[in-house]
């Protein structure tokens, strides 16, 4: 695993040199340093979760063949397009949601030198997507599923992003409106079709596959991403912000969060004026009041319930799989993500 990590980093040190040599732009020497700079602070540091499960998945879809320098090599930089994807969504997201930290250091915009310089940030780590793509998968014969797949995958999470945005715009009305189907709504389409289904398509691609076949593995995934998703909504609130490397910032940004609706599930008619009193406040004190409430109502304990529920629904639509190495693929990344802290 180590050994595999290490491999996958020094992929990212080929794919940045590269892109800090593109013939396609005259670079100065700060515009390389800044691009430079840029990439190492946004795009390494994350858990490589998503990144790793790639190669992870191409292997077990492999069936234990081993594979070639070319084929890790391949996966690795597939992985780290969905890296740079990730980092292109975070940049964006952290202004939209007014957050402070990331990866246990300021947000890219809250560094002083860049500010708003990070949204074109944000659309140059895009537009490297395409150029690594472009350089390394052109001749293939899955280049354009590729490309298809990352521009429906894009579509899917920046449209589930417009929906976490514009529910919060429903301030003035009701929090009634947070119900458990708007919430999936919006998990399923901001996270889980970029977080889950992304990396297992671009190793089915790799491997031959058409992915027209294999709409019952995508369903899967996007279940898994939900119950990612609930688990952000939880960490949000009752992780650590050492362990999880980000304060949340949910409560204060009016979300519509898996803990709100839970808690609006939960109520009587006197908690339920505490959280419209103190919901959506950007003050320290009214974030404590809901938090409180969170406690009084016992959500850790619902969550935790949640989360065995949904691992055990998860492993067995996964045991009813007709493929022994999907069956592998899934189960993989399922282990990566449960009970996680982080
Ligand atoms: C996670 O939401 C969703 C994203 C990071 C997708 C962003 C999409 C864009 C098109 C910018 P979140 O805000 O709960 O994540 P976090 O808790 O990590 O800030
Ligand atoms: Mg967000
Ligand atoms: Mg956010
Ligand atoms: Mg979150």
């Amino acid at each position: 695993m180590a050994d595999l990590k290490s491999t996958f980093l020094n992929v990212y040190s080929v794919l940045k040199s590269e892109l800090l040599h593109d013939p396609a732009f005259e670079f100065s020497d700060d515009s390389r340093e800044w691009v430079e700079r840029m990439l190492d602070y946004n795009v390494p540091g994350g858990k490589l979760n998503r990144g790793l499960s790639v190669i992870d998945s191409y292997r077990l879809l492999k069936e234990g063949q081993d594979l070639s320098e070319e084929e890790i090599f391949l996966a690795s930089a597939l992985g780290w397009c969905i890296e740079w994807l990730q980092a292109y969504f975070l940049v964006l997201d952290d202004i939209m949601d007014n957050s402070h930290t990331r990866r246990g250091q300021p947000c890219w915009f809250r560094i002083p030198k860049v500010g708003m310089i990070a949204v074109n940030d944000g659309i140059l780590l895009r537009n490297h997507i395409s150029r690594i793509l472009k350089k390394h998968f052109r001749g293939k014969p899955y280049y354009v599923d590729l490309l298809d797949l990352f521009n429906e995958v894009e579509f899917q999470t920046a449209s589930g992003q417009m929906i976490d945005l514009i529910t919060t715009l429903e301030r003035e009305k009701d929090l009634s409106k947070y119900t458990l189907s708007v919430h999936r709504r919006i998990v399923q389409y901001k996270t889980a079709y970029y977080s889950f289904y992304l990396p297992v398509g671009c190793a089915l691609l790799m491997a031959g596959e058409n992915l027209d076949n294999h709409t019952d593995v995508k369903n899967i995934l996007v279940e898994m991403g939900t119950y990612f998703q609930v688990q952000d909504d939880y960490l949000d609130c009752f992780g650590d912000p050492k362990t999880i490397g980000k304060i949340g910032t949910d409560i204060e940004d009016f979300k519509c969060s898996w803990l709100v609706v839970k808690a609006l599930e939960l109520c009587n008619q006197e908690q339920k004026k505490v959280l419209h009193e103190h919901y959506g406040k950007p003050n320290p004190e009214n974030v404590a009041k809901v938090k409180a409430l969170y406690k009084e109502l016992n959500l850790q304990e619902v969550f935790a319930d949640y989360e065995s529920k949904s691992y055990e629904k998860l492993v067995s639509s996964i045991e009813a799989h007709p493929s022994k190495p999907v069956q592998a693929v899934l189960k993989s990344f399922l282990a990566k993500i449960y009970k996680r802290q982080k």
